[in-house]
């Protein structure tokens, strides 16, 4: 209930204030400001679409997967994202919004999916470095949201992250075994690590909070403003560069028993700060990338929508069918 009611609304933010405090989950039926609903929609919706976007790198080897082992867990993976996009839109749902509505949002633009999917899969060790990296960060990212404060969106969070940990271990095995092939597929594994580090350390984590890593003031301005509020009403747990420096540390020893070179020559242990130093990131990625209008960006959305309106008819089959059981409830 998002009453104005001048008698009701300090009761109401007390009560919300009050949960807050004790950490207890913030659930659909209780009143919450209006500022605190659009943060948590924006960040879940955002969150669903980049789960559906993100099948697409992975999904395009689907039919060229090197065996029928790899086919299968391949097929398991991209079909457990399909899963935690269906977990998110639930959980949006829960703020007042449609699915149609959000899926209306994704298709026309209007609300963002994860950048670091309108980056091409050029090989079959793509998948492996998606999944080490890009799965590596999210669960860096999504395991302190299992305790955020908007319950639907925490719940979620639980089944997604037992999941996501699985694919980070899928995706170090595909490029363990090219690491151990042949000098090309060495060669293969070590390229595509070189193309999604980037990707994963700058955008997976979203804007810098302070200018210490090298980000001009207009970039890190950007992220501050955003970590305090949603720290404030504990959504997020922790700031974009502290999960950053988390992935960091959690990379560099795998990368070392895979043997791979992890593509940042500024890459050394801190023995002061306990931490992985990594070089500063060229923030002007991450600029470019909301304004995205490449090809690859533009394939992404006009791939989604196809998949949307090929499905159609399952849409007019399910109404239709819910229909019909209403009329027979109508009749008995
Ligand atoms: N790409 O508000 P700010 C997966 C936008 S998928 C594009 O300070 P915040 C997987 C942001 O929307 C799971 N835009 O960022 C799937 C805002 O613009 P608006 C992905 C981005 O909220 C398949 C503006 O930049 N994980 O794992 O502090 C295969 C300013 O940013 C990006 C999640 O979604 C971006 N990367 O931090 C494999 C986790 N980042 O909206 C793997 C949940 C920011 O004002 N989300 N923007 O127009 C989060 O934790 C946070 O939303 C983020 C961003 C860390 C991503």
């Amino acid at each position: 209930m998002t009453t104005t009611d001048a008698s009701g609304e300090e009761g109401f933010t007390e009560h919300f204030e009050a949960l807050l405090a004790a950490d207890e989950r913030i659930e659909p039926r209780d009143w919450m400001p209006d500022g605190y609903r659009r943060m948590v929609l924006r960040q879940v919706a955002q969150h669903a679409h980049s789960e559906i976007i993100g099948m697409q790198p992975e999904g395009a080897w689907l039919t060229r997967a090197p065996s029928l082992h790899r086919k299968a867990s391949l097929l398991a993976k991209v079909q457990d994202e399909a899963g935690h996009g269906l977990y998110l839109y639930s959980a949006a749902e829960t703020l007042g919004v449609s699915r149609a509505e959000l899926l209306d949002a994704l298709h026309s633009g209007t609300q963002r999916y994860a950048a670091t999917f309108n980056h091409p899969a050029l090989t079959w060790a793509d998948t492996g470095a998606i999944a080490w990296l890009t799965d590596g960060a999210a669960v860096v990212n999504q395991v302190p949201l299992c305790h955020t404060s908007y319950g639907p969106y925490a719940r979620a969070m639980r089944r997604v992250c037992q999941e996501e940990a699985f694919h980070v271990r899928q995706g170090y095995d595909v490029l363990w075994s090219l690491c151990r092939g042949t000098p090309e597929q060495r060669e293969m594994a070590q390229d595509a690590v070189n193309r999604w580090w980037l990707p994963a350390v700058a955008l997976m984590f979203g804007p810098p909070d302070t200018t210490a890593g090298g980000a001009d003031d207009r970039t890190a301005a950007m992220g501050a403003a955003v970590s305090r509020r949603s720290m404030a009403w504990g959504i997020k747990r922790h700031t974009n560069d502290e999960l950053r420096q988390r992935f960091v540390d959690n990379c560099v020893p795998q990368a070392e028993r895979l043997g791979v070179t992890l593509p940042d020559p500024a890459i050394r242990w801190n023995e002061e700060r306990g931490h992985y130093d990594f070089g500063p990131i060229d923030w002007r990625l991450f600029r470019e990338a909301l304004a995205d209008n490449s090809q690859c960006a533009r394939q992404r959305l006009a791939h989604r929508v196809a998949a949307h309106e090929d499905g159609a008819w399952v849409r007019e089959a399910v109404d239709a069918y819910a229909a019909g059981r209403y009329e027979e409830g109508q009749g008995a």
